[in-house]
């Protein structure tokens, strides 16, 4: 049993989550009931629980506190047990509640008068949860399976893919790295990608370092992050500092089953979803036919061997760089979106990603050119079914804005 508590009338916890935010965040651990308890007095409680209601598919409680404390009262608590019999009584009549009782300043009456005005009302029915990806920052990010709203995912806090933002870590100025992902935000980024994989950086310090950061700055930290790293120790330490739920980025088959599993376990257990690269034993996937054959093979072992929630997983079924001038590379593009359009059918329940800007290296310091062939690609990436790429927020064009020349 979880209990939660909200402190004050913004309806967010302590550490500044929604109720929706913080179910996002620790539904993984199936609990058997989740609720609020204490702080605001029954009456105050009654929009939060409604939210709780409305989204936990479990049962759900409440055990308010007798109103605030006050000190000057006899009992040291202003509410009556009648008045609190009577607001968790109405909870109770309007089918939000499962399990009930008191919190601070309640005594044997309140929980009398809570048992006699409880009694007449059935249960609450625990409602289905519409299957969706259901991440977390301090605000909820629901992706539904319909595919109604492509996500955007920030590729600039990344010292791989950004000059500027590496720049800034190597020189230690993290406060001005901050800035770039509440940039990327401004621009409508829904997610941030973070990746501290350089050489020269200890990338489980600047992980930690930057993502406790984020954690004060709740203009940044109300969207989920997604922890990029290849080097499991450092997902490892990310996922040690997000309040909310966050995605893996990345594991895969490069290892073997074994590794796979194990890391597939641990981020289980931390509540993340993941993203899975379509990647295995022999390397990475440049065909269509070897990115479906790699994403079916860890769909199987994730959702038969390891237990993932098929809507826990996205896959990136790798947006490799065309037009290099070799041949080979000239198809890369078609592979992918026909790959996509392949798994989404084979792979109830997961979703697809990339990272947009790989496509166009090629014609690195030609911006008109890549944003053109950016606009293009998730055209026809989306149609076929792609459900959010790393993206480059200030520069995704329309495409019917492309300039035909
Ligand atoms: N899949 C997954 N994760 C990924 C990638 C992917 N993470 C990293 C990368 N690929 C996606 N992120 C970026 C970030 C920046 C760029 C490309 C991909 C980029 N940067 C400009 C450049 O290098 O030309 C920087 C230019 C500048 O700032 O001056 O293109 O595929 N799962």
């Amino acid at each position: 049993i979880i209990s939660v508590t909200i402190t004050d009338q913004s309806g967010r916890t302590l550490t500044g989550q929604t109720v929706e935010a913080c179910w996002n965040s620790i539904r993984h651990a199936n609990p058997l009931c989740v609720g609020l308890n204490c702080a605001l007095g029954a009456d105050l409680m009654r929009p939060f629980l409604e939210e709780l209601s409305r989204v936990a598919d479990c049962f759900v409680h409440v055990y308010p506190n007798a109103g605030l404390p006050n000190p000057l009262s006899d009992t040291g608590y202003d509410e009556t047990p009648d008045h609190t019999g009577n607001s968790v009584g109405s909870f109770a009549r309007d089918g939000l509640v499962n399990l009930v009782g008191g919190c601070c300043g309640t005594t044997p009456q309140h929980i009398r008068a809570i048992v006699d005005q409880v009694s007449p009302h059935s249960p609450r029915t625990v409602p289905q949860r519409p299957p969706a990806l259901h991440l977390s920052g301090l605000e909820a990010l629901n992706i539904s399976t319909d595919q109604s709203e492509f996500i955007n995912i920030g590729e600039r806090t990344n010292v791989t893919g950004s000059p500027r933002f590496k720049k800034l870590i190597k020189a230690d100025d993290f406060n001005a790295a901050l800035a770039i992902a509440q940039s990327q935000i401004d621009k409508g980024a829904q997610m941030i990608d973070v990746n501290f994989d350089e050489g020269l950086l200890d990338g489980e310090a600047c992980m930690t370092r930057f993502l406790n950061l984020i954690a004060s700055e709740p203009d940044i930290s109300r969207v989920p992050v997604m922890i990029d790293s290849s080097k499991w120790s450092v997902i490892e330490a990310g996922l040690k500092c997000v309040q909310g739920k966050s995605i893996v980025n990345s594991i895969s088959l490069k290892g073997g089953e074994e590794e796979f599993c194990e890391q597939a376990r641990v981020i289980r257990r931390y509540g993340a979803a993941v993203i899975v690269m379509a990647f295995d034993e022999k390397g990475q996937a440049a065909t269509r036919d070897d990115k479906v054959a790699i994403a079916e093979r860890s769909y199987r072992i994730l959702t038969e061997r390891v237990g993932f929630d098929p809507q826990d997983i996205i896959f990136d079924l790798n947006i490799l760089t065309v037009a290099t001038g070799m041949e080979e590379h000239n198809n890369y593009a078609v592979d992918f979106i026909e790959a996509v359009r392949e798994v989404k059918k084979r792979c109830p329940g997961a979703r697809t990603s990339g990272g947009l800007s790989n496509i166009s290296f090629a014609f690195r310091g030609n911006n008109p050119v890549r944003e053109a062939m950016h606009a293009a690609f998730l055209h026809h990436a989306i149609e076929a079914g792609l459900d959010m790429a790393i993206v480059n927020p200030g520069m995704l064009m329309e495409y019917d804005a492309i300039e035909p020349d």
